[in-house]
């Protein structure tokens, strides 16, 4: 695996590798009772409510009826937060337990948090053996499109574009599924230089930037800046589940990109409630969320560190009462 030129999206504060998530701090949150069902700000993850996870609840927009593609390191289905939404599976790389392959877990689980009526579909491409990754996560986007997921999450990404995948991706674009990426770890904290990796610097993905929950939403300093970013999520010390049990903090592009899978994934919700404006495909997405759904951050207007800016169900109003 650390041969691969795509590995898992996570930062290491200490070593700045991307293929351990040695962020995690276990022991700092005990929560054992963070569940999708949760919908008050006190038990809430601080990125969660900052995305609108609240304000989505409050007016049912929730994922009904949205399935959701993790192409990662793996679910832990078993988990109670995911009140059994993680209903497919299909691991095209194993043989490594989910106590060490955390990342998917924690990434399915803030979609969730997210989103927690919408299904999640696990497509594991991590892992000591199977497929080659490249190989794994091609035929995970074909599979999502086949299996009907409305959007796919990879927070994952490589210095070197692979083919197989970028046809894979082309494809989902043409079926209009949407395709969330992380835009890499390999930040230099300077935005004038560019980092690069795929599939998020392709233009059928959403490219998602890093930012930290202080006032005014620094980007964190590991997050990749190119022209390709699109918009920024939460990626720093975020919450969501641990195999196992209970919840961990984590940071990295790889937390950014589920927030704001999660944010879409409610907006597509085919409830009762469901929101007026038609997402049919990417195109639709993009304007909808540049109109509506994001507030500009850092240099005024399009930046290359967090795109046209932060993504959330919140108005820049509301955003602000939530820093007290
Ligand atoms: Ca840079
Ligand atoms: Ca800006």
């Amino acid at each position: 695996m650390s041969e691969s030129p795509v590995t898992p999206i996570t930062v290491s504060k200490a070593s700045q590798s991307i293929s351990i998530p040695s962020t995690k701090k276990a022991n700092q949150n005990k929560s054992n009772t963070l569940r999708g069902s949760t919908a008050n700000e006190e038990d809430l993850p601080p990125g969660i409510v900052l995305t609108g996870g609240l304000k989505l609840r409050a007016d049912g927009l929730t994922g009904k009826g949205v399935r959701v593609a993790v192409i990662d390191s793996g679910v832990d289905a078993e988990h109670e937060g995911f009140d059994g939404k993680v209903t497919k599976q299909m691991w095209f790389r194993y043989g490594t337990p989910l106590s060490q392959d955390d990342h998917g877990t924690h990434v399915a689980g803030t979609i969730h948090l997210m989103a927690p009526d919408a299904e999640i579909y696990d497509y594991r491409v991590f892992g000591a053996e199977g497929f080659e990754i490249d190989d794994a996560i091609a035929t995970s986007i074909y599979e999502a499109c086949f299996d009907g997921c409305d959007i796919i999450n990879m927070s994952l990404g490589g210095r070197w574009p692979s083919s197989m995948i970028r046809s894979a991706v082309q494809f989902a674009h043409s079926q209009d599924v949407i395709v969330v990426c992380a835009a890499g770890n390999e930040g230099d904290a300077d935005p004038l230089t560019n980092e690069r990796s795929y599939p998020a610097l392709w233009p059928e993905a959403l490219c998602i930037a890093a930012v930290g929950k202080s006032k005014d939403l620094p980007v964190a300093y590991f997050s990749n800046t190119n022209p390709e970013v699109d918009f920024s999520g939460i990626g720093v010390d975020a919450i969501s589940f641990q195999p196992g049990g209970g919840t961990q903090e984590m940071s990295g592009t790889s937390m950014a990109c589920p927030h704001v899978c999660g944010l879409i994934t409610a907006l597509l919700d085919k409830g009762p409630n469901s929101n007026p404006q038609e997402i049919k495909n990417d195109a639709q997405l993009r304007r909808l969320l540049k109109k509506n759904y994001r507030i500009d951050i850092g240099i005024k207007g399009r930046d290359n560190a967090t795109g046209l800016g932060f993504l959330t169900y919140l108005t820049k109003k509301e955003f602000n009462s939530v820093w007290k």
